[in-house]
């Protein structure tokens, strides 16, 4: 638990970096506190106003309208969205709580509430080819998450198939049309292991009970990835490391375990691949994405990142089931915008493009979880991502 200054500092740096993002836009947002300077909305002649604030408090009122209070360093100020505008009204469901938001609308007559006809996020800008640049980068990227070694649900046999094919081996159907001499890098987005005392009960599920026998056979397996594939490893919910998000890189002790060419990241990161900008985060947030806004699903994880674009943060809510750690800067921002997005975490796959970012979820090498079958969440385990870091395209293949 961090103290109250900490918070202070983490929220203003989230909003200060969030709001310059939203004014970037042609949009003249005026301070919360010139609000209680002007006369009353109706001098002003319903001209609109345009505020940017960290959402507050989030209310359906009696006549089912979207009540969305806002807070920027210097005040507070209602705002809502009135039930008959469906669009509109639509988008007010997507807004959550501390997120950064412009808000554009007309004041009451009273001046004290605001009445939005537009709702900005900081957003992805559309960029065209020429913004996007050439793909100049050549090779391919493999993209895989959530190995849960150690686990007695881990399924070893498609995971050493896997490694068998990035060795080149020739007993295996799925090589397709990748040619495996071009892959540059292998990716791991959290969750290396099972680890132990994640969730109660844990050990009746695990094959592998010492979490340090548990990465040396991590490091076992990785030591057999071909040396001019560069191994990065960055951790998650199920690893050695705290909990709360920013999570510092796996420890010396562990490290040790490993090839020294494997290069050990916290989570998130951001990685240059060969120029290709990646930004890795295990994805513990889709969780609370998926429970707070409507049409998610756990089927789909590629929607759930899109939002994470969409708002510049890889973890809007804060408080949810994700424990952020209050730092000074707020590590989850996005601040540049990436080339590739890569989470995990959810163990299902999901793979798109928005506004020119290459988004993939990279699934499972675990299969269903006693937890995950009460649940109802349908794994889709052994499968690697292959990016083409010139052109994104990007394959899905099976080890199944
Ligand atoms: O998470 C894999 C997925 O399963 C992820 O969507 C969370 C969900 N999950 C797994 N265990 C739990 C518990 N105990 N509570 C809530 N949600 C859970 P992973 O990080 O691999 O465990
Ligand atoms: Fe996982
Ligand atoms: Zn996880």
């Amino acid at each position: 638990m961090g103290e109250i200054g900490e918070f202070v500092d983490y929220f203003r740096d989230r909003f200060t970096k969030l709001s310059d993002m939203l004014r970037n836009r042609n949009v003249s947002f005026r301070p919360i506190e010139s609000m209680s300077r002007r006369t009353t909305g109706l001098a002003e002649g319903r001209e609109e106003v345009s505020l940017i604030g960290m959402v507050s408090d989030i209310q359906t009122s009696k006549n089912g309208h979207r009540m969305i209070e806002i807070e920027d360093t210097t005040g507070t100020f209602r705002t809502m969205v009135l039930k008959k505008n469906k669009d509109l009204f639509d988008q007010a469901m997507k807004v959550m709580l501390d997120e950064v938001v412009g808000l554009t609308g007309t004041l009451s007559d009273d001046g004290n509430l605001l009445f939005i006809n537009n709702i900005m996020w900081p957003e992805i800008p559309v960029r065209n080819s020429i913004e996007l640049g050439e793909p100049g980068s050549t090779g391919l990227a493999v993209l895989i998450s959530d190995i849960h070694i150690g686990s007695d649900t881990f399924l070893e046999h498609e995971w050493l198939k896997f490694l068998d094919w990035l060795n080149g081996g020739t007993n295996n159907e799925n090589i397709g049309s990748v040619n495996v001499g071009d892959i540059k890098y292998l990716i791991v987005a959290g969750d290396l292991v099972d680890g132990i005392g994640i969730y109660p009960d844990q050990e009746r599920e695990l094959a592998i009970l010492d979490v340090y026998d548990q990465y040396c056979k991590a490091a076992e397996y990785f030591n057999q990835v071909p040396e001019h594939i560069k191994v990065i490893i960055s951790p998650g919910n199920h690893d050695v490391v705290r909990q709360a998000e920013p999570q510092p890189a796996l420890p010396d002790k562990i490290k040790k375990m490993f090839r020294t060419d494997v290069v050990f990241v916290g989570n998130p990161a951001v990685v240059s691949m060969d120029g290709v900008h990646t930004l890795i985060y295990h994805g513990r947030s889709i969780d609370d994405l998926i429970g707070a806004l409507p049409g998610m699903k756990y089927e789909d994880p590629a929607k759930p990142m899109i939002e994470m674009l969409k708002r510049r943060h890889l973890s809007p809510i804060y408080g949810s089931k994700v424990s952020i750690a209050p730092e000074r800067t707020d590590h989850l921002v996005i601040n540049k915008i990436p080339d590739i997005l890569h989470c995990g975490h959810v163990h299902t796959v999901g793979c798109t493009n928005y506004r020119g970012v290459r988004i993939v979820n990279s699934g499972t090498w675990q299969s269903q979880t006693e937890f995950q079958r009460r649940m109802n969440l349908q794994p889709i385990p052994a499968r690697a991502a292959v990016v083409n870091l010139g052109s994104r395209d990007t394959k899905i293949i099976s080890f199944q």
